[in-house]
């Protein structure tokens, strides 16, 4: 008895190295799959990804069950997250495709600033052949995409007033770790500071930076309304959020249970989507009352013109896919 006992354990802890710890579950016909979620509980993206976790349970009636870790528990910074599920050691992630773009570069066509002209522009392409295909075109980098969210539109904030262009001038900014955005807040005349959301609340609290830029969602879900009191609404960048595999565990699963994964997915973007249009409006009247100071920018040309020049250095690399954004542009 003794014995057996001992081989059941050598067994599992075989099990748990070859699919990544996460991946593991005690129970002889679970699975249990770790997703990673930086926002905390109610958030929209957090909402899809445990309505994502329901629908897995009752399509692969049990088989595999997904346990969310909101709040950034996990990691704080996406990047660290990512390399976790490249690696295999966790199943499955939410993060920005501003993030993910480090790891699998066609997303930075979603880094150019004022590359859509709206929400339904976004959603016109992301919905379309060309923004599936991009998540099928995950798998080289190690993943596999599963859907997109809406990640709103992201506009500069910082502790000192904020009105035009011309305040960014000298100023420090933080941005995700990615080159285009880098370049896209020194083409506005700040510095970039790269760095994980996690660290944002204290740097700005310390000066180590004067602002950042994000959508309004998240100046709520990261308290940054709190040490950063203006918020210019230039709406530089929508940054689609997704909903992605380590490909490494996904190669695990059989092929009815990765299409129980997909349909799931899948049914979580309007439900997103909902969530989110509500959330934004919530939060940008919370960001009021608490006080902040929100600027709208009426005409974005002083901003626009700042970054033709990296558009034009950059929109060569992505030429297939912007002219399927434009092509998806609605017609008026
Ligand atoms: C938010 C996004 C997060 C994270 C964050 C950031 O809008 O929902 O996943 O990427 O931005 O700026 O790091």
């Amino acid at each position: 008895m003794k014995h057996f006992k001992r081989s059941v354990l050598v067994m599992m802890v075989m099990i748990a190295i070859t699919f990544g710890f996460s991946s593991f579950s005690f129970s002889a016909d679970q699975m249990v799959l770790k997703l990673s979620e930086i926002h905390g509980k109610g958030y929209p993206t957090e909402l899809a990804d445990e309505e994502f976790a329901r629908l897995v349970n009752l399509y692969t009636k049990g088989q595999i069950k997904v346990d969310v870790f909101p709040g950034g528990q996990i990691s704080g910074d996406e990047k660290v997250v990512i390399e976790q599920v490249k690696i295999g050691a966790i199943a499955i992630a939410r993060v920005s495709s501003g993030a993910l773009g480090s790891f699998n570069p066609q997303l930075n066509v979603f880094a150019l600033p004022f590359i859509f002209d709206s929400k339904d522009h976004m959603w016109s392409f992301l919905n379309g052949t060309a923004g599936q295909k991009m998540l099928a075109d995950l798998a080289p980098s190690g993943f596999v995409g599963l859907c997109w969210y809406d990640g709103g539109a992201r506009s500069f904030y910082a502790n000192y007033p904020l009105n035009t262009i011309e305040d960014l001038k000298g100023k420090k900014f933080r941005v995700m770790p990615n080159a285009i955005l880098v370049k896209m807040v020194e083409a506005m005349g700040a510095s970039a500071v790269p760095m994980g959301a996690g660290q944002v609340f204290s740097a700005i609290q310390t000066k180590v930076i004067d602002g950042a830029e994000n959508n309004a969602p998240s100046l709520i879900s990261f308290n940054h309304y709190q040490v950063a009191k203006y918020y210019m609404l230039d709406e530089h960048l929508r940054l689609p959020e997704v909903l992605f595999m380590s490909k490494m565990v996904w190669d695990k699963l059989s092929k009815d249970q990765q299409a129980a994964i997909r349909k799931a997915a899948g049914e979580t973007v309007k439900f997103q989507r909902a969530k989110w249009d509500a959330y934004e409006i919530e939060a940008m009247n919370k960001i009021k009352a608490e006080g902040q100071i929100v600027v709208e920018i009426k005409d974005n040309t002083p901003f626009r013109n700042a970054v033709k020049q990296l558009l034009a250095d950059e929109s060569p690399k992505f030429a297939e896919t912007i002219k399927a954004i434009n092509a998806a542009k609605p017609k008026k």
